[in-house]
């Protein structure tokens, strides 16, 4: 019951503040975003440190840039790792049919998801989904996909690159 009422106390404290705290949230997105995680997208390796990475370790969810790219870190300079083949990233062993599934840290409204292999579009996917099965189309050997989340009312997307290894 005391440590009850310090927490009511130290909320009703905060209230002071909220109007700051209200102006400041639109300018912030580094808490908002998702990204692939299972397979493990790149920014996952980065963030469970299986690969060395710089700043994208701490918020692999925030890998956004404008929508139409087809790089792995949507043009973020910081995130830069993410588009660098050389680094040691682990590649799924997969057959022809792979499941993707996207972590969410906020949601947003979604216009779609997309994904990529080589360029080429192996599917769109509309709805609320955070699951999508895709065929590789008789590829095999070492692959990356890329991942895209359209957003839908931004002219932004969120990317991840996911390595694979197709049987
Ligand atoms: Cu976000």
């Amino acid at each position: 019951m005391k440590s009850s009422r310090r927490k009511l106390a130290a909320v009703a404290a905060g209230v002071g503040i909220a109007p700051l705290v209200t102006v400041v949230l639109p300018a912030t997105s580094a808490f908002a975003h998702g990204y692939v995680s299972s397979p493990p997208s790149r920014q996952a390796q980065c963030a469970q440190r299986v690969v060395q990475c710089g700043q994208i370790q701490w918020e692999p969810q925030s890998v956004e840039g404008p929508k139409g790219l087809k790089s792995c870190s949507g043009g973020n300079g910081r995130f830069s790792d993410l588009d660098d083949d050389s680094k040691a990233w682990r590649a799924t062993s997969v057959g022809q049919s792979v499941t993707f599934n996207w972590t969410f840290t906020a949601r947003h409204s979604t216009r779609n998801y997309e994904y990529f292999l080589n360029g080429k579009s192996l599917g769109v996917f509309k709805g609320q989904s955070s699951s999508h099965t895709v065929n590789l189309g008789g590829v095999t050997g070492r692959q990356k996909v890329l991942a895209v989340w359209n957003i839908a009312d931004t002219g932004n997307a969120f990317y991840a690159c996911v390595d694979l290894q197709v049987q």
